[in-house]
């Protein structure tokens, strides 16, 4: 089930604090209009030209029992907002030390990189979390700003090179959740999509403990031969597949492709007809992205696609 919505469907505590915070200022502020209207619509129509009484009406000048109350209205209406905003914010900042984050979230042109310190799950652009659990976030980038944001679950959080920022992640209820970069970041800034999948516990722990299991690489078959090809063919630079001598993290970590539901940060369903076309050239459908056209030949892509379809 996927969920669409924005900062108005919140799912997360933090994310339901900042919408009631938008609405109590939203109230407010309707609440100051209206009676701005009332008042100007009286004085309106009760000082019309040509209504019984059109004289000048009465000049008050220096009243200080009236400058007193219209400046102590305004105080008090700021410290209900401000009070308002502190409280929020105490609900939604998390701490500024140096606990150990449940997941490091790391923004590359174009994808986004999930690591699970305390478990040592690598995955990319499809961040699992359990239900119910407050998950704190720390938002790094490999190379120029970007911006984190999910906005069902939080706020936006600008991920930036050489600096380290902290969020709170959870979801309320179990489903997807759909994100995005939300910092210009170069050709593909669209297509750096972002997907919360929460589960339940049990189902996360599945999912983990799936993750860290290293596949049998095969050695025979046209699987054995996209293995082989997979190191030879330069794939092992910029991927990485554990178990392999394949180590490199230029782009997503492959060990468990078959587990997630798109490719290429967003841009295509993962389905074998979909990495089929991937591999014969994603400058087709993600144009400028750091994965070149490896020019493979049909046999190749054929071994490829059988090797990674097995790594689930
Ligand atoms: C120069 C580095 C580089 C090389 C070489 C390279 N890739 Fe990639 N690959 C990337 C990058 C970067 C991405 C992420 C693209 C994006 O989403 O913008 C990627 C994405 C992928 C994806 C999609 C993964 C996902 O989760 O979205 C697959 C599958 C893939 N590469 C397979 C291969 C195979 C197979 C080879 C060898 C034939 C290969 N790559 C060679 C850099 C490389
Ligand atoms: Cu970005």
């Amino acid at each position: 089930m996927e969920k669409l919505g924005g900062i108005f469907n919140p799912s997360s505590p933090e994310m339901e604090a900042m919408a009631d915070l938008t609405y109590y200022v939203i109230a407010i502020s309707i609440g100051i209009l209206a009676i701005i209207v009332v008042a100007v619509a009286y004085i309106i129509i009760r000082y019309r030209k040509g209504s019984k009484d059109s004289s000048e009406p009465y000049q008050n000048f220096g009243d200080l029992r009236l400058e007193i109350v219209w400046t102590l209205i305004p105080v008090a209406i700021i410290a209900v907002l401000f009070q308002l905003t502190c409280s929020t914010m105490k609900t939604i900042d998390p701490p500024i030390g140096n606990e150990e984050p449940d997941i490091v979230v790391i923004g590359h042109q174009w994808w986004w990189e999930f690591y699970y310190p305390k478990s040592g799950v690598l995955t990319a652009n499809e961040m699992h979390i359990p239900v119910g659990k407050k998950l704190l976030l720390r938002i790094e980038s490999i190379d120029v700003i970007h911006d984190f944001w999910v906005p069902e679950l939080g706020p936006k959080i600008d991920a930036i090179p050489g600096h380290t920022n902290h969020l709170w992640m959870g979801a309320s209820e179990p489903g997807v959740y759909l994100g995005a970069c939300a910092e210009f970041c170069g050709t593909q800034h669209a297509n750096m999509r972002i997907r919360v999948i929460a589960e339940t516990e049990e189902e996360f722990n599945e999912w983990q403990k799936q993750e860290l299991v290293v596949p049998r690489t095969p050695r025979s078959g046209i699987a054995g031969k996209g293995a082989e090809l997979f190191q030879t063919k330069a794939c092992m630079n910029c991927h990485t597949i554990k178990g392999t001598p394949a180590a490199a993290r230029i782009g997503p970590d492959l060990t468990h492709l078959n587990k997630r539901q798109t490719i290429g940060a967003g841009v295509l369903t993962n389905s074998p007809e979909n990495l089929t076309k991937w591999l014969y050239n994603p400058q087709k459908y993600k144009q400028g992205s750091l994965m070149p056209n490896m020019k493979l030949s049909d046999s190749e892509v054929e071994a490829i696609v059988a090797y990674l379809e097995g790594l689930k």
